[in-house]
């Protein structure tokens, strides 16, 4: 069923939006550019769902690009934010809130014993880059292509998410120089990164490898186990730090992140998304020899006036804390399963060219692929059916990721009935 649906209001503050911001967003992903309309201009959200401008609902996957395992608005998140925000909203001084979250964190992922808070998953990763390189005293780094660490310099080279829609996937504006020690390869390509390790003009040169354990850039699309621990051997070899990119993988497959579900310890893991709990919140972790090279204690300067924000804090630890209600993820999977098990084996049975990819409660619905391993894959995906589907669900009050190349959550405030409804759309779609 699409109705022409008339959203006058979202229309009007998108028009005056794009008159003093880019692009009418501040995240290009957000524009939803190439579906060719008007994009969710949200006004409040609520549980499972997002209500525009015009008051109309939506059933929400987005949920902002995975934060809301809880869902929008969780009372007991939001009463520990507001009890906070009255002892004041910032200081720029050290507090004990920042301890108990780190601690939580320590205790959940064992391959952190220092963490250090920043605001955004950027500068998270970008930290931990330079952190690595001033541990190692070396330059080189490796990442894979399809993967998307955020917008530093050197890591906007064939990147995923909103990057893959740019030309070469990579940005301009950014100096050859800035990009000429970042090495990209392709993802879940052993052969591949064999060859680099054993080539000896990187013989000691690796300061590290970074990666998305389970990609959500390209769509949801899993580093295979064998993959993974040739890079844990391979960098192990090469005194090289291995990086886990776990802003949108950490605490959302499993309490211990896509680290436990690989049994492999990387030596610095990036979080982001849920530990702050719908607020600005993002940290670099590892081994304590590797953290305390930090500034003040060490000489890799990395510093945020808003880091470790007291409000963040207190929001991202309640979030964590009802993480660990026992069977937590299990229900997770479950409300995830009401959707991806009939979907793919309808799909299979009347040999559809789509499949879905999931890892727990994150998963992409790829359009005109039956499986995808790499970014080079990924891209082969058939642009003119997702557009036509996006816009499907939309109408139908379903938002999903406007991009192919991003992962669908579902949070585990999303109801049986919304699942089975957003269930049946997608099959209706395909028949
Ligand atoms: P931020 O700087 O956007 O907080 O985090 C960057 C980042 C780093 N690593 C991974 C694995 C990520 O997924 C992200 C950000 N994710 C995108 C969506 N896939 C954020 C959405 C946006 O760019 O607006």
């Amino acid at each position: 069923m699409t109705v022409e649906i008339k959203r006058e209001k979202s229309k009007e503050i998108y028009e005056k939006l794009c008159k003093v911001i880019p692009g009418g967003v501040n995240s290009p992903v957000r524009a939803g550019i190439g579906n060719g309309f008007t994009p969710l201009v949200a006004d409040f959200a609520l549980e499972d769902q997002v209500v525009d401008a015009d008051g109309r609902k939506y059933i929400d996957y987005c949920g902002s690009w995975g934060a809301l395992i809880h869902g929008a608005a969780h009372p007991e998140i939001l009463a520990a934010a507001k009890m906070r925000m009255e002892k004041g909203t910032s200081f720029g001084i050290t507090t004990a809130i920042e301890e108990k979250i780190a601690s939580k964190i320590v205790s959940l992922v064992p391959s952190v014993e220092k963490i250090r808070f920043v605001s955004t998953g950027t500068e998270a990763t970008m930290s931990a880059i330079r952190l690595a390189r001033g541990f190692t005293g070396r330059q080189i780094i490796i990442k894979f292509s399809g993967n998307y660490h955020g917008h530093a310099d050197f890591f906007l080279v064939k990147a995923g998410s909103g990057v893959s829609s740019l030309p070469q996937s990579s940005s301009s504006g950014i100096p050859e120089e800035c990009v000429k020690h970042t090495l990209c390869l392709p993802f879940n390509d052993v052969k591949s990164c064999l060859a680099v390790f054993n080539n000896l003009c990187f013989a000691q040169k690796i300061a590290a490898v970074i990666l998305e354990p389970i990609a959500g850039n390209m769509g949801v699309v899993p580093a295979s186990t064998e993959f993974i621990q040739m890079l844990r051997e391979e960098t192990k070899k090469q005194g090289a730090l291995l990086i886990f990119d776990e802003v949108m993988t950490g605490f959302r497959v499993a309490l211990g992140g896509a680290q436990s579900l690989y049994q492999v310890t990387p030596d610095l893991t990036c979080f982001a998304k849920i530990i702050g709990g719908g607020f600005p919140a993002a940290a670099f972790g590892g081994k304590r020899e590797i953290m305390d090279c930090l500034a003040p204690l060490g000489s890799v300067y990395q510093a945020g006036t808003l880091s470790g924000n007291p409000v963040a804090m207190e929001a991202g630890l309640k979030t964590l804390t009802l993480l660990e209600v026992p069977g937590f993820y299990e229900e997770l999977k479950r409300k995830t399963d009401l959707i991806t098990e009939p979907v793919n084996q309808f799909l299979k049975e009347r040999n559809i060219a789509a499949c879905i990819q999931q890892s727990g409660s994150m998963f992409t619905l790829f359009f005109g692929l039956k499986e995808v391993r790499n970014a080079e894959e990924a891209s082969l995906y058939d642009k003119a059916a997702f557009t036509r589907f996006f816009k499907y669900m939309f109408d139908n009050g379903v938002y999903i990721p406007p991009l192919q190349m991003e992962a669908w959550f579902v949070s585990n405030a999303h109801t049986d009935e919304h699942l089975i409804k957003t269930r049946d759309l997608i099959i209706n779609y395909f028949a």
